[in-house]
């Protein structure tokens, strides 16, 4: 068993890239009005956005301006003319991965929960319009139009534990930013932190986090004295795929290990193409990489991290164009369980994210997939990407994840998977 950090009653939560996917549309709309005031390099830009980053759009505009030396247009002028664009695209936005589960959980459970946000009151209810009143479904909301202070100040935090109605050290805050983390510390509540900025974790632990974690699916509420999520599923696993009798390689050799069910499944797809090589020559596991860009969508539904679920993979029978020789039996089409990552693989510290999928089933000689259309149905995750001390830590925790996704797909919740319409070709 696990020894609680803490014992606390009620949960404060972040609104901007921790219950909604609001960081990458910010991104990219503030940085194109940046980069038409200057001639500044891609990376300036965005040193100078990470650094605002949880700041309210007031004040964030102001240091940004600081900091790139922007002096030809008044702060209320940016502000404005990014709000306008802004406005105009805040139906794209989704929730974080995990935050309706979160959400769901806390209010069956009776938890009481706070929104401090550092977007004003008016800001907020344009972003929310396409939301489905879950805000409502909170105890209070605290915006950054009512307080003295934004973050990394202490006052939207105190604020909300007052409406709350209770001592802030009976909080834990729930924050994607190194400011945020900081306001809630300073505020004397406790500060989990699931951070946006993915290439830089030192800055949450400077700014004081009680504990960081890769994305909400791995949120503990037991750590914290609150209602546990009962909704992981336990897979035996055959067996260890860790001979060595001793865990010491950081790779745990337990017999079960549990998976969280997605619900719905989440469909993606597209045609195979080239990765980093890797794969197949550095780990001797290939995996099928899929073009991020038309599914972002689907991919940003999932936090970066291990999933299990069933391939389809067209074959060639109705493909006019196979250049094959004449007399070879087309490939049909495949079905196949699958274990996927989808992130930045920390161990290579990738500047792009990957979603590729192993397909568990030897392909031999028709093992040549690029171009090919795959279809995948995400059906649950495992764990988070993580870094490992070694490349063999990391192929045996791979291995690994490949027994829990066979253990998973055979069990009779997740193995009808494999009859999902959109796994098959019927075209
Ligand atoms: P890349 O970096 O281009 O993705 P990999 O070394 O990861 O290359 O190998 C992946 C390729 O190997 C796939 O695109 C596919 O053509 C082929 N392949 C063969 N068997 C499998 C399998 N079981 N799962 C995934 N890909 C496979
Ligand atoms: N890369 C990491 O850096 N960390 C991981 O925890 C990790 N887990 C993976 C789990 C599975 C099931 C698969 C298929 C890949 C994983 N990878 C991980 C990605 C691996 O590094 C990648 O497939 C190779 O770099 C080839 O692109
Ligand atoms: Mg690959």
């Amino acid at each position: 068993m696990t020894t609680p950090f803490a014992k606390v009653t009620h949960v404060i939560l972040d609104l901007d890239g921790t219950l909604i996917n609001t960081e990458q549309l910010v991104d990219e709309v503030v940085s194109a009005v940046l980069h038409k005031r200057g001639d500044f390099t891609a990376s300036r830009v965005r040193k100078a956005m990470e650094h605002v980053r949880g700041m309210r759009p007031g004040d964030g505009t102001r240091a940004v301006m600081d900091l790139l030396e922007i002096t030809d247009v008044s702060v209320d002028a940016l502000l404005a003319e990014t709000s306008a664009l802004l406005d105009a695209r805040w139906g794209e936005v989704s929730m974080m991965p995990g935050a309706r589960r979160l959400l769901d959980h806390l209010h069956v459970h009776g938890v009481k929960t706070a929104l401090a946000t550092s977007t004003p009151a008016a800001f907020l209810a344009k972003k929310m319009l396409s939301h489905d009143g879950w805000v409502e479904r909170l105890s209070v909301v605290a915006t950054g139009d009512e307080v003295e202070n934004g973050k990394p100040k202490p006052d939207i935090f105190l604020l909300a534990a007052e409406r709350l109605g209770v001592d802030p050290r009976t909080c834990v805050v729930l924050e994607d930013t190194p400011l945020g983390v900081k306001a809630a510390k300073a505020a004397g509540a406790f500060a989990i932190a699931i951070p946006s900025i993915h290439d830089d974790f030192a800055a949450y632990e400077d700014a004081g986090a009680d504990q960081t974690i890769r994305s909400l699916y791995d949120l503990d509420l037991s750590l914290w004295g609150l209602p546990p999520f009962r909704d992981r599923v336990d897979v035996a696993l055959a067996a260890p795929s860790d001979t060595k009798a001793d865990g010491n390689d950081g790779v745990s050799d337990a017999f079960v290990e549990s998976v969280l069910p997605l619900r719905p499944a989440v469909r993606l797809g597209g045609p195979v193409v080239r990765g980093f090589g890797r794969g197949s020559k550095t780990l001797g596991i290939p995996t099928a990489n899929l073009d991020v860009a038309p599914i972002k969508k689907e991919s940003d539904a999932l936090a970066p991290g291990i999933y299990f679920g069933w391939a389809g993979l067209r074959g060639n029978a109705n493909d006019a164009n196979d250049s094959r020789g004449d007399g070879e039996a087309p490939i049909e089409n495949v079905i196949a369980p699958m274990v996927m990552s989808i992130g930045w693989n920390p161990f290579f510290d990738n500047a792009t994210k990957t979603v590729e999928p192993w397909l568990l089933r030897d392909f031999g000689k028709d093992g040549d997939f690029y171009g090919r259309e795959l279809r995948l149905a995400v059906l649950g995750y495992v764990r988070p990407e993580a870094d490992f001390a070694s490349l063999e830590a990391l192929v045996e925790r791979i291995h690994r994840d490949a027994d829990v996704a066979r253990g998973a797909l055979a069990m009779e919740r997740f193995e009808g998977g494999k009859e999902d319409p959109y796994l098959k070709f019927v075209d």
